[in-house]
This record gives C-alpha cells, structure tokens and sequence, in this order.
C-alpha cells in the first residue's frame, strides 16, 4: 500500500537562505531575494495519512541555477574509512583486491578500444539492481569505525546523516545544469540515519532496453581504455590480452560533511598511481575518461561546458585529484591522452560564456539534503519517501510505505538492530 504525504513550506528555509550573500559574478539586472524553497501546488495527493500537522499540501525544491550562486558552502577534505571489492562474480569483499595501478601512457598512444568487444568482454548484467546493498555490506562489516559517540545512541546509529552512492551525489551536483535526464531518489530514515538509493525512471529503463548496437559497443570503449592503463600489481603492465570484466570494481568508502550534512558514501575508483612516495587515498587515486578527439574550438569548449562538470564533479566529491582523459576518434582510437587536474578545472572553465560554477553544484546539494532531512522525518526501514526531478521542473516528493521501493534488506535491519555493539558488552 502506498501512502502519500505532503507538507507546508517552513518560514525558517525562506529567512535562511534570504541572509546568503548574492555571489560576486552574479549576472547583472533584477535582484530578487533568493528562495530556492516555493509553495507547488498539487503534485501528489493526500492519501489516508494523517500527520496531525496542518493542512494538506505540498512542497518542492526550485533547481533554478540563480538561486543557489552564493559563497561555497564548506565541504571537508573528504577521508577514506575503508574500502571494498566486487570480484569478478559480483561478489563482494571488505579488502582492496581489485584495486589497480596506473600506468602512464604515450601522449599519442593508439590503442584500439573496439578490440576484444565481440570475443573478451563480460558485461555487467546492468538490469539488476543493486541498490546500496554492497555500501550496506561494508557498513555492516566496519560497524565500530561508524558508531555514535553518544553512550545512549540506539545499537542502529551510525554517526552519520547520509549514506550513499558517490554517483547519486554526483547527480545532485550537476541537476541545476542538467537538461536532458531526471531522476528518483529513494530515501528511507533508519536509526537516524538517511539512506539515499537511485531508482530508474522510465526513460532511462527505455534507453537502457534500447540502445543501439553502436552506443553498447561504445560504452565498452571507456573499459577497454581503463586495461591500456592498469596493472593488477605495483610492478606489472596493463594486459591489452586480457578479458575486460565489467562485474569487477573497486570501491573506495569517504567520509565528509556538507555544510551540517556528514556524509559517507562509496564510488567505484579506477586506479592509483603507482609510486610509493604518492600520497595516501584518496589522493593517489586517478579517474580514467574517455571522449570524443576535440578538432574545433566548439568542441573544446563543448568539453568544457558540459564534460568537465560532469568530470570534476564525480572527482570533486571523494576528493580524487586528478582526471586522465583519452581522446579518440570514430573508430574508437585513442589519439591522445590529456591530464586534467580537479583543482584546476573551475579555471579552465571561467572563460566560457554561460557556463557552470562549482558553487552552484554544491549548495543545490546542500539544499537538497536539508530539504530531505526536513522531509523525511518518520524512522522506519518500511517507509520510503521518493523524490523524484525532471529538467525544468521543481523537485518534489511523495510517500509510500510498504512499497515496491523499499530497499533496506531485511539481512540489514537485521544485523543492525539485533547486534549491539560488541565492544560495550564487557
Ligand atoms: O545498479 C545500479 N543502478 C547502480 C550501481 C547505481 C549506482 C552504482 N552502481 C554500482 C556500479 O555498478 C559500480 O560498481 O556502484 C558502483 C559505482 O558507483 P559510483 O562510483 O557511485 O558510480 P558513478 O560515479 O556513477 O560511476 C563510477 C564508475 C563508472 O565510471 P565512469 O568513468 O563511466 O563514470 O562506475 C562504473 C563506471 O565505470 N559504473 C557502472 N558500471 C556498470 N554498470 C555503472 C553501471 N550501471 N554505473 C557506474
Ligand atoms: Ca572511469
């Protein structure tokens, strides 16, 4: 059964965010006072829930880019509690085995990604979702480096507000400039703690059931690219011979805090450097890309424009320092090879006209997550409140409760709320 709930705005959002200074390169003419919170009528509707607050209606969250362009919010250098690997099975182990080490290449190295697509690739079966069970996983078998610090904390509380995946994170900084794909976002408040899980929109199950052989063997091309320029240990080569294995993956586990937001999620890393001076992780990490060879001025400042948000964003919030980037042609032959340096890149990008700022990625994150936090108040593992954003649109929400979108696993609730924690018991 599903239930759905909506609630009134709160005055305190609106005098809060109107205290934020404007941004200094905020574009000229009329200045309206900021108020990313705004009364939406009618999204979702009452059903048969009473939470003996008010009146029924409703609330969103504006995605306009003016209103989030203020000084960046803080954000902590992002630390590594852990890390974990999926084998080649998918199954998953707390450890770093899958971890791989970068080898440099030529600047111009033509390695052919479209050898081995037919006769050495297995493909992760990407219609399985996994939701956040491998984080979960992890959470489980690393409890004592998560416990609250308060003696009378239930057995459940895991000293952080959200737990997640670095992707979904990834999709919250770029939503004020994206204009192509919404997205769900499935959250459930357990032992005080919100979870925060991705569910498929029907579009993008359409596009995934219908991609074109050309785009499937495409996507294959930023894996093939990943075997040219890693070795499985400190002292070996990339194996060009080899089988590319998608199911396989290396996870590292950051902890951080947004503004009041504290925060830990996993992102699947793709290698480290090598050295053993480099510093330790996060920093050592490197994100191998692929994109299309740049020919024009257009298309550099097309990569500029709408790539390199997406880039830094994914490595801005696990604090990965550095992008390698293979430009390739039509045929899949990468001609060139470009480092792109996070830290850098909201340099690179000053010049372009119209473009994206990094502050406004990161206070819509904010605002997102304080807009949940207030939102989703009920503690079940059994209610799931679904935020739900289309390009153009407000976000918004609605309730359900015992539904098809819940996704804490019963193993989970289980092992966390049956097993206190081992270390009070003497
Ligand atoms: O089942 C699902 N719907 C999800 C699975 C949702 C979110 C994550 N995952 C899994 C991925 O399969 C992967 O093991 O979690 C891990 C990655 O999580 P993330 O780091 O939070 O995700 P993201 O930052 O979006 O992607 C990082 C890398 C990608 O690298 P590129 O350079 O392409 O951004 O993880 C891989 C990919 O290499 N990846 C995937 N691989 C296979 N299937 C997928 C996927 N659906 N998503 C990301
Ligand atoms: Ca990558």
């Amino acid at each position: 059964m599903d239930r759905h709930r909506s609630r009134s705005p709160t005055s305190s959002y609106h005098s809060r965010q109107s205290s934020y200074k404007r941004g200094r390169d905020d574009p000229g003419g009329s200045y309206h006072e900021n108020k990313s919170f705004r009364p939406h009528n009618h999204q979702h509707h009452q059903s048969g829930w009473t939470s003996g607050q008010g009146t029924p209606s409703s609330q969103s969250l504006s995605t306009r880019r003016e209103l989030y362009e203020r000084d960046f919010p803080v954000y902590k250098q992002p630390v590594e509690v852990g890390c974990f690997s999926l084998d080649s099975e998918r199954r998953f182990f707390n450890d770093g085995r899958q971890m791989r080490y970068y080898v440099e290449p030529d600047r111009n190295p033509h390695f052919d990604l479209r050898d081995g697509y037919r006769d050495r690739f297995i493909k992760r079966d990407d219609s399985v979702k996994e939701k956040l069970d491998h984080i979960l996983r992890w959470v489980i078998a690393n409890r004592s480096k998560l416990k609250s610090k308060v003696p009378s904390a239930s057995s459940s509380a895991l000293d952080v507000d959200f737990v997640t995946w670095r992707g979904h994170l990834t999709k919250l900084l770029t939503t004020p400039y994206e204009t192509r794909e919404g997205w769900m976002l499935a959250v459930t408040r357990f032992g005080g703690t919100l979870y925060i899980s991705e569910v498929e929109t029907e579009s993008a199950r359409r596009e995934r059931e219908n991609r074109t052989e050309r785009h499937e063997e495409m996507m294959y091309w930023g894996y093939k690219f990943e075997q040219y320029t890693c070795a499985d240990t400190v002292h070996a080569l990339p194996d060009p011979g080899g089988v590319v294995n998608t199911n396989e993956a290396f996870c590292t586990v950051v902890q951080t805090r947004l503004a009041d937001h504290r925060l830990l999620f996993s992102g699947e890393v793709d290698c480290r450097e090598k050295d053993p001076e480099a510093p330790p992780p996060p920093a050592c990490y490197v994100e191998l890309k692929t994109s299309a060879e740049i020919c024009t001025p257009k298309q550099r400042s097309n990569l500029h424009r709408f790539k390199l948000l997406k880039w830094w964003a994914q490595s801005f919030l696990p604090g990965v320092p550095r992008v390698v980037a293979g430009f390739r042609d039509h045929e899949g032959v990468v001609v060139s090879v470009e480092t792109f340096h996070i830290s850098k890149i909201s340099h690179l990008i000053k010049n372009e006209y119209n473009c994206w700022k990094p502050t406004v990625c990161m206070n819509f994150c904010c605002e997102f997550l304080s807009f949940v936090k207030r939102i989703a108040t009920e503690d079940s593992h059994r209610v799931v409140y679904l935020f739900s954003w289309e390009p153009y649109k407000d976000v918004t929400y609605s309730v359900h409760r015992d539904s098809q979108y819940s996704f804490l696993p019963q193993w989970y609730i289980e092992e966390i709320t049956r097993r206190p924690d081992s270390h009070h018991l003497s």
